[in-house]
């Protein structure tokens, strides 16, 4: 079991400055510091009756399609209003630095809520969709939804009048092929891979560990508890993402 490290041991220094090609994947914690509940605590309120794992189904939404998407409505809203951290800022400087030196690296989020691209990141693997991206429950038509609440409940498309859901992907849905299937490739072929701000319970993201530490990688946990991966990984850094990934980027970078 690796040690929860408070500072940063110089091994993983070592490796994370000679890393060619680095992998972080990120969850609901990472937002957390930019006041976006986790996934696990996204039910507060009006909505702490429900379980996140039976609300974000197909079948919630054949059931009541205008439940569910007030619900997503409402967390489309509050990411709107919310801005990236100093966790999510410092990945994008990491990549630009990385990047800048001809090294290869991929930022992959089970996230939907858009806040890497909002802090610069480039290329971000977006596992399990967005919230502001919208489509057509029938003929598939997309859109992108920045504006205020939605009038009406399920939204209709204009171009087929029938329900309209959040472009995410459900709990029994297939995540996107080609955005996996690029994780999947970076995963194997990672020098570092950080699983930060998830509690690695939903897959086959979370396995994306598994798949970089069979690889050779050398695997970091960032987050402010214990997780099922906790005891997969070589290092340890416990703590907030928000404190942790900048002073991480700032040793690796030299800032
Ligand atoms: C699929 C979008 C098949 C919606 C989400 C094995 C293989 C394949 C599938 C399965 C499998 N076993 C089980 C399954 C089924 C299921 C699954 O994983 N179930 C689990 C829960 C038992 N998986 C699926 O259904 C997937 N689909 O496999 O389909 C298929 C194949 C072909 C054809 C058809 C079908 C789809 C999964 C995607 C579900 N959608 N989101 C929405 O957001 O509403 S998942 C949801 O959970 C979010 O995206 C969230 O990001 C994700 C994971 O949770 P975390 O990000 O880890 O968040 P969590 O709250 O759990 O943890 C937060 C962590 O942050 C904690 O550890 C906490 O300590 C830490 N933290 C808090 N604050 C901080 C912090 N860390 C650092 N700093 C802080 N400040
Ligand atoms: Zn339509």
């Amino acid at each position: 079991m690796a040690e929860a490290a408070p500072t940063i041991p110089e091994s993983l220094l070592t490796a994370a400055r000679a890393a060619h090609g680095v992998v972080v994947l990120t969850g609901a914690g990472v937002s957390a510091e930019s006041g976006i509940p986790t996934f696990r605590d996204a039910l507060t309120g009006l909505w702490a009756k429900y379980d996140p794992m039976q609300l974000a189904t197909p079948q919630a939404f054949a059931a009541d399609p205008r439940l569910v998407t007030r619900w997503y409505d409402q967390r489309r809203l509050a990411v709107l209003a919310c801005q990236p951290n100093a966790g999510h800022r410092a990945l994008a400087r990491w990549q630009d630095r990385l990047e800048y030196r001809g090294g290869r690296f991929t930022l992959i989020t089970q996230n939907v809520d858009r806040l890497h691209q909002r802090a610069g990141s480039r290329d971000v693997a977006e596992l399990h969709g967005a919230l502001t991206r919208w489509r057509c429950s029938e003929c598939g038509q997309v859109g992108e939804e920045t504006g205020p609440a939605f009038a009406q409940h399920p939204p209709r498309c204009a171009a087929c009048g029938a329900a309209r859901r959040p472009d995410v992907v459900w709990f029994g849905e297939q995540l996107p092929v080609a955005a996996f299937e690029r994780a999947r490739r970076a995963a194997e072929s990672a020098a570092l891979f950080l699983a930060v701000g998830t509690s690695g319970t939903v897959e086959p993201a979370a396995g994306l560990v598994r798949v970089a530490a069979a690889a050779g990688a050398t695997t970091v946990e960032v987050n402010a508890a214990a997780t099922a991966l906790s005891d997969v990984v070589d290092h340890v850094l416990r703590g907030p993402a928000a404190v942790l990934l900048p002073r991480l980027v700032d040793c690796v970078t030299g800032c």
